[in-house]
């Protein structure tokens, strides 16, 4: 094809040198390496163009241009299938799949994915986005060619260097080294995850880079092992890709490339933050948006000050130490924080050694990541009644990432683990005070969650009802709002329209919110509907302990919960996302109406039925 310009401007015009036509890897075949070269270059340029105008993951990216383009020319997708561990890395994958032009609407609501999508494309095979399991499922595809006897096929899995610091990956590997299937598995080492790479892996594959042809522990493990290559040599890493290709057994290509390749600000000091990123300026590579303080700032700053009062609180994280607000923490006590890889469910069971060695561990991970440490939680923290705290930042709708990463899940897990308990500060005041009481616990785990989101105005109580929060109170006592977490400002709206319309409400905020506090009970009794509300899925929620403790009391008052849906939540705003699901006042107070006129909340199976269905009727 001759769409290619013969020479490619400096920067490249992301559009002009892109041709729209790329729907089928097929075509790349016909390239030659020079046009190949300047493919690259101009999807490079395409990438920064698109990624810096409306966010997502850049650095990564960036690093697989040359990797992407070699993997379409050598195998033949979706005959064989190529796995993109994490998915974070897949864009140069879209853009050679058909999908150039619906980067316009990237991670937005109804637009491209940022993660590899079933629904988008018959090239994309697993969609998952937590890291660690392309080898797993590698490993699965291939036993079922074999036991189905569909030969000649190929699997391939991409891995980075962060995400095979994850226990799952060595499983694998355990498996796959054993038998002598088709895999390849191209390790894409950039040396980072966010941060640089750390442990004793990282530490081998810098020796493989070093001093090829030494021992290394793929091969030990049965693997055939090829490279290290230039990964931005594209004829290099085409050649042994190709040699990988004809072994028809497992292997592993070493491919060593640098994140946030040809874009200087991913590259240098700011690869970290350059990792994923909100709209920024393509030149200057600063934030378009002033930053606001986030909830992942105040416990920053909060961790840090309590570092400096106790001396026995130690910090962990699963490869995410910025993101996570512990680098203030890090900078003052170096020795106190522990990054461990990506690897959470080890994370939880060395904070409990830590707690059973007499430090306060707190470990910090998004509320999505902690999905796979759970039995660690329940049989490794809480049946030996150690205090770990556990801070759940991206708890509740997140919004862009989509499906598997919003922190939804959280509540429902960690409600039925005796002797835990959990924490939903409604502002920035109530995390600084609900994390320092969760710390001071020494008889079991705590958890503290929070949004992906900027923190509000604070809300101030009225008054102390025992141990709850009352934020709004009315001598008529129609209906009373349990407002858990970061809901109270729609909360408090929708009783002022209640209270507009006639109906008299109070709000309240339980400030811990598992177990379900016993002095809501009085309250429940004092009113003629509850409806509560909290940032989480509805089934097995928050809300559903408080509608428990009040049937457990003989109470009949009605108790109804708003939260998400049992649906996979595809990717839009935060803020779309919470409107759509019936997190407005207007939508609250519709709810409430109807609770009192004796009417249900949601239309059909009750788990499945957004409350909107309902509001919009
Ligand atoms: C289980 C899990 N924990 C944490 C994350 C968050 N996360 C996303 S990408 C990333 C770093 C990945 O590093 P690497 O695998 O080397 O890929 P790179 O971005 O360097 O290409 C992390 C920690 C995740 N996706 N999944």
């Amino acid at each position: 094809m001759s769409i290619l310009p013969s020479s490619i401007s400096s920067p490249p015009t992301p559009h002009r040198d892109l041709p729209h036509a790329i729907s089928d890897p097929d075509w790349l075949r016909g390239l030659g390496y020079p046009e190949l070269r300047r493919l690259a270059a101009a999807i490079r340029a395409f990438l920064v163009h698109n990624v810096c105008r409306g966010g997502g993951h850049l650095g990564p990216n960036l690093g697989v241009v040359e990797l992407t383009l070699s993997l379409h020319r050598v195998f033949r997708s979706p005959h064989d299938r190529l796995l993109f561990d994490t998915g974070h890395q897949a864009y140069v994958h879209k853009i050679l799949t058909g999908r150039l032009d619906g980067f316009a609407t990237l991670r937005t609501r109804d637009g491209l994915s940022g993660y590899p999508s079933q629904s988008e494309s018959v090239h994309d095979i697993i969609e998952n986005s937590h890291a660690s399991t392309a080898l797993s499922y590698a490993d699965g595809l291939a036993k079922a060619d074999e036991v189905r006897g569909a030969l000649g096929r190929s699997t391939v899995a991409v891995v980075g260097d962060g995400a095979i610091t994850g226990g799952m990956c060595w499983e694998a590997l355990n498996s796959i080294g054993s038998a002598n299937r088709p895999i390849v598995v191209v390790l894409n080492d950039n040396g980072r995850s966010y941060a640089p790479t750390s442990g004793g892996i990282a530490v081998h594959l810098r020796g493989l880079r070093g001093r090829p042809g030494g021992p290394n522990v793929f091969e030990q493990l049965g693997l055939d092992y090829l490279g290290p290559v230039d990964g931005h040599d594209v004829e290099a890493v085409e050649h042994v890709l190709r040699k990988a290709h004809s072994l028809r057994r497992p292997v592993v290509v070493h491919c060593v490339t640098r994140k946030g390749h040809g874009f200087d600000h991913a590259e240098a000091n700011d690869a970290d933050r350059m990792h994923a990123v909100g709209v920024i300026d393509s030149v200057t590579g600063r934030p378009r948006a002033l930053p606001k303080s986030t909830w992942t700032d105040v416990f920053g700053e909060e961790i840090a000050r309590i570092g400096e009062e106790r001396p026995d609180v130690v910090c962990l994280t699963a490869a995410m130490l910025l993101p996570t607000g512990l680098g203030r923490f890090a900078e003052r006590f170096p020795k106190r924080v522990f990054d461990v890889g990506i690897a959470e469910q080890h994370m939880v069971t060395s904070a409990a050694g830590l707690a059973m060695g007499g430090c306060h561990p707190v470990v910090a991970v998004y509320s999505t990541f902690l999905n796979r440490a759970v039995d660690q939680v329940l049989s490794d923290v809480a049946l030996h009644r150690l205090a770990v705290t556990f801070v759940l930042d991206r708890s509740g709708v997140t919004g862009p990432d989509g499906p598997s990463h919003h922190g939804v899940w959280d509540l429902s897990l960690l409600a039925g683990i005796p002797g835990l308990r959990v924490a939903a500060p409604r502002d920035a005041t109530r995390l600084r005070e609900l994390l320092r009481e969760a710390m001071a616990v020494t008889s079991g785990p705590t958890v503290v969650r929070f949004p992906k989101a900027t923190v509000g105005q604070p809300v101030d109580l009225v008054e102390r009802c025992g141990r709850v929060d009352i934020l709004r109170s009315d001598p008529r006592q129609d209906a009373l709002l349990v407002s858990m977490g970061p809901v109270a400002e729609p909360c408090l709206a929708a009783a002022a329209l209640l209270a507009e319309r006639g109906i008299g409400t109070t709000v309240v905020d339980p400030r811990w919110v598992v177990p379900a506090e016993r002095d809501l009970i009085d309250l429940i009794r004092a009113h003629r509907v509850v409806l509560t509300v909290e940032d989480g899925g509805r089934t097995g929620s928050a809300g559903c302990l408080v509608a428990q403790s009040a049937t457990d009391a003989g109470l009949l008052v009605p108790v109804h919960n708003l939260g998400l849906p049992r649906r996979f939540i595809p990717h839009a705003s935060r803020r779309q996302i919470l409107d759509e699901h019936g997190y407005t006042a207007e939508a609250m107070a519709f709810a409430v109406q109807r609770a009192l006129n004796g009417e249900g909340l949601l239309r059909h199976e009750p788990d499945e039925a957004p409350l909107t269905a309902l509001w919009q009727i």
